[in-house]
C-alpha cells in the first residue's frame, strides 16, 4: 500500500508542489533532529496535502494573521506542530523566524512542543490533547456562520480547515464534535484526516476497526477519500468540499514519516529524532540537498508568494469593513451592562429574595443578553435547570444561524471545546451550562481555555449536596477544590443574587481568562443587604458581617454563607462575637495585597470554614487552630435539608466548632 501511495505520476505542477512540500519536510526533520525530540511523522506525511491547501484554497494573508475574515487553520493533531511552524515561517507570517524554528521545543521559543495559542500569530488554538482541536474548530465554524448571519457575506465569509489524525478521531470528544457539526450542517468546516493507519503502539488496527467514512456520513457529513500524496487528488477533493452543503471530511491516505527510508509507514516515524543517517537517507529520497535549515531561495520566494496571495482579498475586505463590525470584534462589554447589573444588585439588596443563584444568574443574563449581541449561550441539554436561556435570545439552528442559544445536546465536552472555538474565533463571548458535577466531562477543555487565556463562562448549577434527591452521582464534593486547582481559571461560588451579578460582571470583564460559576439549585437567602455600586466580589473575599470585638471568623462560600450567618446568631446568643467572610473567588483573593488578605482573614481570631465540599485547600485560610465543617465523603440522596443535617453541615455544628476552637 505504501509503495502505491507514494507512486504518484508527477506532472510539472505536481513536482513543484512536491518541492514546496519538501521544504516543510526538511524543516520538520531538521528541527526535530536539533531538538532531539518531537514528532516528524505527521509533518512528513501531511506536507503534500497541507501545501495544496495553502497554495490553492486557504484564504489568508500572512502579513495580517489576525485578519478577521481569514480562513482558520487548526492543526488538531498538535504533536505535528512542526507542520504548522514550518507553514508559518515559509509563508512569512510575522512572529515566526528561522531562529525560532531552530529553537524548536526550547524555553522561550514560540515553537513549543505542541502549538500554543498566543505564542505566535497564526496559531489559532492550543492543541496537543487529541480531539480538542477538531472540537474547537466546530465552535469556530459556528461563530463564522453566526457572525455571517449578522454581518453578511461581505464581512464574514470564511472556512475552518482542520488536520486531524487517527488519535483525534479515536478520542471520544470527536464524536460529540462531529455529530454536533453534522447536525448544525456546518458546511464551512472541512476536515483533512491524516489517514495513515498508524499510531504510537503500531497499526491502528490494533485498537480500532471503525470505518471513519461511514461514521462521518452517519453524522451528516459529506466524505471523500484521496491519496494524500497526490496533489491533484487532494486539490479535487478540496474543490469538491468548497461547495459541500454539509461539513466535509477528506480522508487523506498518507504514509507517516514520508521520506524517512527505514521508518516511513511505521510507528517508528511518529516521534523522536530520526538520527543523522535516516535524515541523510530522507534527503536523498526527497531529492533535497540543502543543508539543515536552509531553504533554497526560489522555494522560499514561492512560499512567500503563497503567503502574500491573499492580499488583494484582504484589501478588498478592508474596504468593506465597518465601525460596527470592528466594535463587535473588539468585544468590550457595553457600559449598559455595568449599570444594569448594578441596578439588579440594588433591587436584590432591597427586596432580599430567597432565590437560587442559578435563578439569580438568569436575571443577570437577562441584563447581559439584552444589552450585548456578543453573548452566545447554551446548555448541554439542561436549559431549564441551568437557567441559561433568556427571553431576548432565540435558538441557533442549521436553518437559522442568527440565534444566540445553542442546544448542545448531551455533549458537555464538545460544548466546552466549541465554546473555546467561538472565543478564539473572536467577536463572541460564549457561555454554556451543565451540572457542576459534570464539569468533569468538560475538564480537559476548561483546562485548555485557562491555558490559552480566553474568555468563556461556564454556568455550572446544582453545585453541592444542596441539590438533594438526585444523590451522590450528581452532588459535587471534590469539584470546588479540583477546579480551583486550575491556574488562570476564575472559579466563583456566589452566596446570593448580589454576588452572582458581581461574578457575571467580573467574568465578562476578564478577557484573558475563563470563569466558572458554581450556582445553587436550592433557594438561598440574600446576605448582601446593603447596596454598593462597588463590585465587592472583585476582591475575591471580603468581610460580609463585621464585629470589631470578634474572636471568631467564619469563612464560607456560596450556600454556606447563609449557614455562617445563622451560626453567628447562635454564637451571639452565647455572648461570642463572630465576623463572617464571604469568599466567592479564591483566585481573585489570592491576587490581593497581603495587607488586605490578612485583614480579611482576621488576625487574632480563630477561624471556622464552612463549605459543602472537601477540605482540600481550606487549611491555608483556617490555620493550624482552625476548624472545617464540610464534606468528608461522597454525598447522599434525600431532601437537601436532611442531607445537610446528615453530613453535619449546620449552623449548630459551625457554632460548636467555633467554641471548640476558642477552647484550643
Ligand atoms: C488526549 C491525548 N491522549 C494521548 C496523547 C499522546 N499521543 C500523542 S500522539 C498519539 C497518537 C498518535 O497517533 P495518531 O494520532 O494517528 O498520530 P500519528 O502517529 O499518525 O502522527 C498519542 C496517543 C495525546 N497527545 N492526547
Ligand atoms: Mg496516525
Amino acid at each position: 500500500m505504501s509503495a502505491s501511495l507514494a507512486d504518484v505520476p508527477q506532472s510539472p505542477e505536481q513536482a513543484d508542489i512536491r518541492r514546496l512540500a519538501n521544504a516543510i519536510r526538511a524543516l520538520s526533520m531538521d528541527a526535530v533532529e536539533q531538538a532531539k525530540s518531537g514528532h516528524p511523522g505527521l509533518p512528513l506525511g501531511m506536507a503534500d496535502a497541507a501545501t495544496v491547501l495553502f497554495l490553492k484554497f486557504l484564504k489568508f494573508d500572512a502579513a495580517d494573521p489576525h485578519w478577521p475574515d481569514r480562513d482558520r487553520f487548526v492543526l488538531s493533531a498538535g504533536h505535528g506542530s512542526m507542520l504548522l511552524y514550518s507553514l508559518l515561517y515559509l509563508t512569512g507570517t510575522p512572529g515566526m523566524t528561522l531562529d525560532d524554528i531552530k529553537r524548536f521545543r526550547q524555553v522561550g521559543s514560540p515553537c513549543a512542543g505542541h502549538p500554543e495559542y498566543g505564542h505566535a500569530p497564526g496559531i489559532e488554538t492550543t492543541t496537543g490533547p487529541l480531539g480538542q482541536g477538531i472540537a474547537n474548530a466546530v465552535g469556530m465554524a459556528i461563530a463564522e456562520r453566526h457572525l455571517n448571519a449578522r454581518f453578511g457575506n461581505g464581512l464574514v465569509d470564511h472556512r475552518t480547515y482542520v488536520i486531524a489524525s487517527d488519535g483525534d478521531l479515536m478520542e471520544g470528544i470527536s464524536q460529540e464534535a462531529i455529530t454536533l457539526a453534522g447536525h448544525l450542517k456546518l458546511n464551512r468546516l472541512i476536515v483533512l484526516f491524516d489517514d495513515n493507519g498508524i499510531s504510537i503502539d503500531g497499526k491502528t488496527s490494533l485498537a480500532d476497526s471503525t470505518d471513519q467514512i461511514e461514521r462521518f456520513q452517519s453524522a451528516g457529513w459529506n466524505t471523500i477519500q484521496v491519496n494524500g500524496h497526490d496533489a491533484a487528488d487532494v486539490a479535487r477533493a478540496l474543490h469538491w468540499a468548497q461547495t459541500s452543503d454539509r461539513p466535509a471530511l477528506i480522508a487523506c491516505k498518507t504514509i507517516i514519516g514520508f521520506g524517512l527510508p527505514t521508518r516511513q509507514g511505521t510507528q517508528k516515524a511518529h516521534s523522536d529524532a530520526p538520527g543523522a543517517e535516516e535524515i541523510a537517507g530522507a534527503r536523498k529520497l526527497l531529492d533535497w540537498d540543502s543543508p539543515p535549515f536552509v531553504i533554497p531561495e526560489q522555494i522560499l520566494s514561492d512560499w512567500r508568494a503563497i503567503g502574500a496571495k491573499g492580499k488583494a482579498a484582504r484589501d478588498a475586505w478592508n474596504g468593506r469593513r465597518t465601525k460596527e463590525f470592528d466594535e463587535a470584534m473588539a468585544c468590550d462589554a457595553p457600559s449598559a451592562i455595568g449599570q444594569g447589573l448594578s441596578d439588579l444588585k440594588r433591587k436584590t439588596s432591597e427586596d432580599k429574595p430567597a432565590v437560587a443563584t442559578r435563578k439569580a444568574s438568569e436575571a443577570a443574563l437577562e441584563v447581559i443578553n439584552a444589552n450585548w449581541a456578543a453573548t452566545v449561550g447554551g446548555s448541554a441539554d439542561l436549559t431549564p435547570s441551568n437557567n441559561t436561556k433568556t427571553k431576548t435570545i432565540h435558538s441557533l439552528y442549521a436553518e437559522d444561524y442568527s440565534g444566540r442559544y445553542i442546544h448542545y445536546g448531551i455533549r458537555e465536552h464538545g460544548m466546552a471545546a466549541a465554546m473555546s472555538g467561538m472565543a478564539l474565533h473572536g467577536g463572541l463571548v460564549p457561555y454554556g451550562g451543565t451540572f457542576l458535577t459534570f464539569s468533569d466531562y468538560c475538564r480537559p477543555s476548561i483546562r485548555l481555555a485557562a491555558l490559552m487565556g480566553i474568555r468563556v463562562v461556564y454556568v455550572m448549577t446544582h453545585d453541592s449536596i444542596g441539590l438533594g434527591e438526585d444523590g451522590p452521582t450528581h452532588q459535587p464534593v471534590e469539584h470546588f477544590a479540583a477546579l480551583r486547582a486550575i491556574p488562570n481559571l476564575l472559579v466563583f461560588r456566589p452566596a446570593d443574587g448580589v454576588e452572582t451579578a458581581e461574578a457575571w460582571e467580573i467574568a465578562l470583564a476578564n478577557k484573558n481568562r475563563p470563569s466558572l460559576l458554581m450556582l445553587s439549585r436550592q433557594n438561598l437567602s440574600t446576605v448582601r443587604t446593603q447596596h454598593t455600586d462597588e463590585n465587592v466580589s472583585a476582591k475575591g473575599a471580603y468581610e460580609i458581617a463585621g464585629d470589631a470585638s470578634a474572636k471568631v471568623t467564619l469563612l464560607a462560600t456560596g450556600s454556606e454563607v447563609e449557614i455562617a450567618f445563622k451560626a453567628r446568631d447562635l454564637l451571639a446568643a452565647e455572648g461570642i462575637a463572630a465576623r463572617i467572610v464571604s469568599m466567592p473567588c479564591w483566585a481573585l483573593f489570592e491576587e490581593q495585597p497581603a495587607t488586605y488578605r490578612d485583614s480579611v482573614l482576621g488576625p487574632g481570631t480563630v477561624k471556622v470554614a464552612v463549605e459543602a465540599g472537601v477540605r482540600l485547600g481550606w487549611d491555608r485560610y483556617i490555620g493550624a487552630d482552625g476548624r472545617f465543617i464540610g464534606m468528608h465523603s461522597f454525598g447522599a440522596s434525600g431532601p437537601y435539608k436532611d442531607v445537610y443535617k446528615h453530613f453535619g453541615i449546620t449552623p449548630e455544628a459551625v457554632a460548636e466548632a467555633a467554641k471548640a476552637a476558642l477552647k484550643g
